[in-house]
């Protein structure tokens, strides 16, 4: 065993150490919340109806409806934890990504208000790390952080119900190494829907042809004296560099979906002119600010919240870290379009862009070349 991997072994064991403050609230909390999650099971969940749904890769998400047909039910959801190896640029930077179903972010996943979110979360022994889920769409136990601790080999089932619409995070947080997981890309959200869908908040119902989901992630990568990204063996080898990068709160990149380039060229995401495209986008750790560059965000849950009504023709929107957040867009010219993090730092140099690629018929009325740039 290397020096440094005792190091880092060393470190991960103090900071597990530091966050005992933490550890009595998650016993604690843990056995109060399986007694309330009994309880609710004995009366109602048993006989509720459960839905199986296969989780697919972001930006993609697993079909759905928009209004909820018939009652709450239960809808189970899998997802295993893989600590990967990555690659984040164009210039090969590797990274040993921890993440929910082994991409960055995880999957989507979409419910209706009320439902009982049913999840089989597997880390599988080939992995190295314990790790957990905290959704912020549920309601005690940290989320459901203190009830779903796994260490390699061990499988939990975690069920709650969604009592609140909106788009909502969850990521990693095991005890003393939470910023850690998260920026390793351990992080993803869930949709819930209101049963009746999405509405403007005046009456006027709102549904979408298309749902995209953008997870953007701050990663953390630690240089070597000539200023070169840095590779190791392990994640546990690269913990205490990347510690020391994480503490000056300044990434190395900002992208979204795991990679510079993930979304963009190739990859763009598609739509055609007069789709309605809801594209949700979630930060599990830092601030963003969310920009169509020609379009706008028709209608915007900012803060995703489906409870407050959206707000209107929005140029650039604020998401904090720590949200996800929802815009809605009827395309109406096409061309490729620029979505980026308006920070613009951030989005041309760190990697926070994505692009849309819209078909159709270009509208001279919304736009049109009166003279084409030309000498005089
Ligand atoms: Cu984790």
């Amino acid at each position: 065993m290397s020096e440094q991997f005792q190091m880092t072994r060393r470190s991960m064991l103090a900071g597990a150490a530091i966050a005992g403050a933490l550890t009595p609230l998650v016993g604690a909390v843990s056995a109060h919340a399986e007694e309330a999650v009994a309880k609710t099971a004995a009366v109602d969940v048993a006989s509720l109806p459960r839905v199986k749904v296969d989780l697919v890769k972001p930006p993609f998400v697993h079909a759905h409806t928009q209004k909820a047909e018939g009652g709450p039910k239960v809808i189970e959801f899998t997802m295993t934890i893989e600590e990967k190896k990555i690659v984040i640029d164009e210039q090969g930077t590797e990274l040993h990504a921890m993440t929910f179903n082994g991409s960055v972010p995880g999957p989507l996943m979409v419910v209706h208000q009320d439902d009982y979110v049913e999840l089989t979360l597997i880390n599988p022994n080939t992995n190295t790390l314990q790790h957990n889920i905290d959704f912020h769409s549920a309601t005690g136990a940290l989320g459901g952080g203190a009830l779903t601790v796994v260490n390699p080999g061990e499988t939990t089932v975690l069920r709650f119900r969604a009592t609140k619409a909106g788009v909502f995070v969850y990521h990693c947080a095991p005890p003393g190494m939470v910023p850690w997981h998260v920026t390793s890309g351990m992080n993803g959200a869930i949709m819930v829907l209101p049963r009746e869908g999405l509405s403007d908040g005046k009456g006027k119902s709102i549904t979408y042809d298309k749902v995209y989901y953008v997870g953007e992630q701050d990663f953390y990568v630690p240089r070597d004296e000539n200023g070169n990204f840095k590779k190791y063996e392990s994640a546990g080898d690269a913990y205490s560099d990347t510690l020391e990068v994480m503490r000056t709160l300044t990434p190395s990149h900002i992208v979204f979906n795991g990679a510079v380039g993930a979304l963009t060229g190739d990859n763009a995401l598609k739509a055609a002119v007069g789709e309605r495209v809801l594209i949700v986008h979630s930060q599990a750790n830092r601030d963003t600010r969310p920009h169509l560059i020609g379009g706008h965000g028709d209608y915007v849950w900012a803060t995703g919240k489906f409870r407050n009504p959206p707000e209107a023709d929005q140029e650039t929107w604020f998401i904090p870290g720590g949200t996800a957040g929802a815009a809605f867009y009827t395309f109406e010219q096409p061309g490729i379009y620029a979505y980026v993090n308006h920070n613009l730092i951030e989005a041309f140099e760190l990697g926070a862009a994505a692009h849309f690629a819209v078909t159709g018929d270009w509208n001279d009325d919304l736009m049109t070349s009166v003279r084409a740039p030309s000498g005089t």
